[in-house]
C-alpha cells in the first residue's frame, strides 16, 4: 500500500522529518508565498496531511486538496484556519496548546518589565553615547511589583502570566473572561471584572484572548480612553484584537504611557509602521513561543498529531472535535 502524503511547510527538526518519513511520503516546502506557489498547489492535489504554521488556509486552497484528512498546525492559535469549513469537510484540525504556555508567558512578562523599566529605550540611550552623567528623572521608569495587572483573557497563557505577576511580583490580578475562573481566583487572589472596569483599574493591561469574530478590534479608541494615563498596554495575542491606528494615537497623545507588542495587525510589520520607532513602545517580531526548546516541542506535537490522525487514531489536540465520531 502506498504511503499517505504529508506536506510540511513549517520548521521541523531533521529527526522529526525523518520520523514522519518512516510512515508518510513527506514533501517539505520553505517558500514565503506558498498560497501562490504552483508547486505547492500541485502537491496539495495528493496531500492527505499538512503540517505547518503562518499560512492562511483558505477554502480555495482546500478545494485544491480533495484528499486532505488532517492539518497539524505548529501553533496554538487557529485564526489561520476556516474551522467550520474544515469541520464541514470532515478535515481534522490539530494545534499545539500546553507545550508553549510557559514560554509565551515569559514573553508576556518580558514585555511588562521592558516597557515599565524602559529597557529598550535606555539601552539605545547608552548605545548613542548619551550616558554622560548620573541617571535622573528623565530616565525613571515605573514599578512592576505591587501593581495591578489586568488580564484580558484568562486561559492557559493568561493564567501563567498572572501567576508570574501574583507570586513573583506581588501584583494584584484582575481578569476579564467569558467564564469565571474560581480556581485561579483561589490560587492567585484574582478578581473578575467587566472589561471596562478592568481597563480603568489596571496599571498593566495584558491581552491574551484568541482572535475570533468576537474579539476582532476588541480594544480600540474607547478602550484606550478608559485606561489610566500611566497605564501600560501589552499584547501577545493577535494584532487584529486591537485597533492599531487607535493604539498609535493613544501612545502619541499620552492617553496611555507605553505599549509592549509581540503581535501586529499585519505581520511581518510593514516598514512604514511608526510603532517600532516610538520611544514608549517595545516591539518584538512575534517571538511569543520562539525558543529552541519550545519550538521543537511544538513541532514534535504537530508530528504526533498528524501521525495519529492519518493512522485513524484520535490526535492529542483536536480543535474541531465534531469531526471525530469514532468511539
Ligand atoms: C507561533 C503563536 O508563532 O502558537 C501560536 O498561536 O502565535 C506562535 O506561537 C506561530 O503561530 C508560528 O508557529
Amino acid at each position: 500500500m502506498s504511503k499517505k502524503s504529508v506536506l510540511v511547510y513549517g520548521r521541523l527538526t531533521d529527526d522529526q522529518l525523518a520520523t514522519l518519513a518512516r510512515d508518510f511520503d513527506v514533501t517539505h516546502f520553505s517558500g514565503t508565498d506558498l498560497a501562490n506557489d504552483p508547486a505547492f498547489h500541485k502537491a496539495l492535489q495528493g496531500a492527505h496531511g499538512l503540517v505547518g504554521a503562518s499560512l492562511a488556509i483558505t477554502p480555495d486552497l482546500l478545494d485544491m486538496a480533495p484528499r486532505l484528512e488532517a492539518i497539524a498546525s505548529v501553533s496554538v492559535g487557529v485564526d489561520n484556519y476556516p474551522v467550520e469549513e474544515l469541520t464541514r469537510r470532515g478535515i481534522l484540525l490539530c494545534n499545539t496548546p500546553d507545550v508553549l504556555t510557559e514560554t509565551t508567558a515569559d514573553t508576556g512578562f518580558l514585555l511588562i518589565m521592558a516597557t515599565a523599566r524602559r529597557a529598550v529605550e535606555l539601552a539605545e540611550f547608552i548605545k548613542r553615547g548619551d550616558w554622560e552623567a548620573g541617571i535622573g528623572e528623565a530616565q525613571f521608569g515605573s514599578d512592576v511589583h505591587g501593581k495591578t495587572l489586568g488580564m484580558v483573557g484568562f486561559g492557559r497563557i493568561g493564567a501563567a502570566i498572572a501567576r508570574r505577576g501574583a507570586l513573583g511580583f506581588g501584583m494584584k490580578i484582575l481578569y476579564s473572561n467569558a467564564s469565571p475562573k474560581p480556581e485561579l481566583e483561589a490560587e492567585l487572589g484574582a478578581e473578575r471584572r467587566e472589561l471596562d472596569a478592568l481597563l480603568a483599574e489596571a496599571d498593566f493591561v495584558c491581552v491574551t484572548v484568541p482572535l475570533t469574530a468576537a474579539t476582532e478590534k476588541l480594544i480600540g479608541a474607547r478602550e484606550f480612553s478608559l485606561m489610566k494615563p500611566s497605564g501600560i498596554f501589552v499584547n501577545i495575542a493577535r494584532g487584529k484584537v486591537v485597533d492599531e491606528p487607535a493604539l498609535i494615537a493613544a501612545l502619541e497623545t499620552g492617553e496611555i504611557k507605553a505599549a509592549g507588542l509581540d503581535v501586529f495587525e499585519q505581520e511581518p510589520l510593514p516598514s512604514e509602521s511608526p510603532l517600532p520607532h516610538m520611544k514608549n513602545v517595545v516591539a518584538l517580531p512575534h517571538i511569543g513561543s520562539a525558543t529552541t526548546e519550545t519550538r521543537n516541542a511544538m513541532a514534535q506535537r504537530a508530528v504526533d498529531n498528524i501521525t495519529l490522525a492519518l493512522k485513524g487514531q484520535r490526535p492529542i489536540n483536536l480543535v474541531n472535535a465534531d469531526t471525530w465520531s469514532k468511539p
